[in-house]
């Protein structure tokens, strides 16, 4: 990686014409052998980005090791995904450094990152601005992020956040509807975002099908991220039809 994992992110978009796929690997659920498989399986099938981490990810050595891995393993950036100021390792290409933007709880809006930021520039982490936003309950991140979380029906809502995360100068935001949702954010939501959102747009959270995937990039994604599905058996045969849907949506 010469260039920024950002402009990285932003040549992609421009290069493939498509949204992308970020994959999820939550070093608690994968081993180090199983997670440099899934690494190189899903860098094959088009992944542009591998997100490292999860709200329930806190074994700190454990995930340093696994993105130690990974770094050998593939080109592929290597992002930080942190649920907490446990989530900073080193070695990884960038971090989503984010704040739960709508969490009751003040040490997840800045706490956590003012005592996160000094790891973050001495492992020479590209911090990626990023205004996380949970969507709807009952999810470990809207748990352990003691979120209020916005209604799925909310559009609105989520776009006053959005705009809010923009007005602060973040210039990415990710609608989390939080790992193995029932429901997945919907395209209403994402296209109320989209229009006033300049940034990088990320959706995660309960998306299993390429439909689904299909309808989250045609209502304006930048990103889409996969983890639960993953780990289940058969998943690769999922996740190329997913990758082939995205694709299908030319932006
Ligand atoms: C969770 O958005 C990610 O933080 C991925 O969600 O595990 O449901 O794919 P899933």
């Amino acid at each position: 990686m010469t260039d920024s994992v950002e402009s990285y992110l932003k040549s992609e978009l421009k290069k493939k014409k498509s949204a992308l796929l970020f994959v999820l690997i939550d070093s608690e659920v994968s081993n180090i052998k199983s997670s440099v498989k899934l690494a190189k399986d899903v860098e094959r099938i088009g992944a542009s980005a591998i997100l490292v981490g999860g709200s329930s990810a806190t074994n700190q050595m454990e995930m340093a090791e696994v993105v130690k891995n990974l770094k050998k393993a593939v080109k592929i950036p290597k992002i930080l995904f942190p649920g907490n100021v446990t989530g900073v390792v080193p070695e990884a290409d960038a971090i989503l450094f984010s704040s739960l933007l709508n969490s009751e709880n003040p040490y997840f809006i800045s706490q956590a990152q003012a005592l996160a930021a000094p790891s973050v520039l001495k492992f020479g982490l590209e911090p990626l601005p990023t205004a996380y936003l949970v969507i709807g309950e009952g999810t470990s991140a809207w748990f352990v992020g003691s979120a209020r979380g916005i209604p799925f029906d909310k559009p609105k809502i989520a776009a006053a956040y959005s705009l809010a995360a923009q007005f602060l100068g973040m210039r990415f935001v990710y609608l989390e509807a939080g790992s193995g949702a029932v429901s997945s954010v919907k395209p209403e939501m994402i296209k109320t975002v989209r229009k006033v959102f300049k940034g990088f747009l990320i959706v995660g959270g309960g998306i299993k099908d390429p439909d689904t995937a299909k309808k989250i990039v045609s209502a304006g994604a930048d990103a889409i991220v996969i983890g639960t599905l993953l780990e289940k058996n058969g998943s690769l045969k999922n996740l190329t039809a997913i990758a082939k849907a995205i694709r299908s949506v030319k932006k």
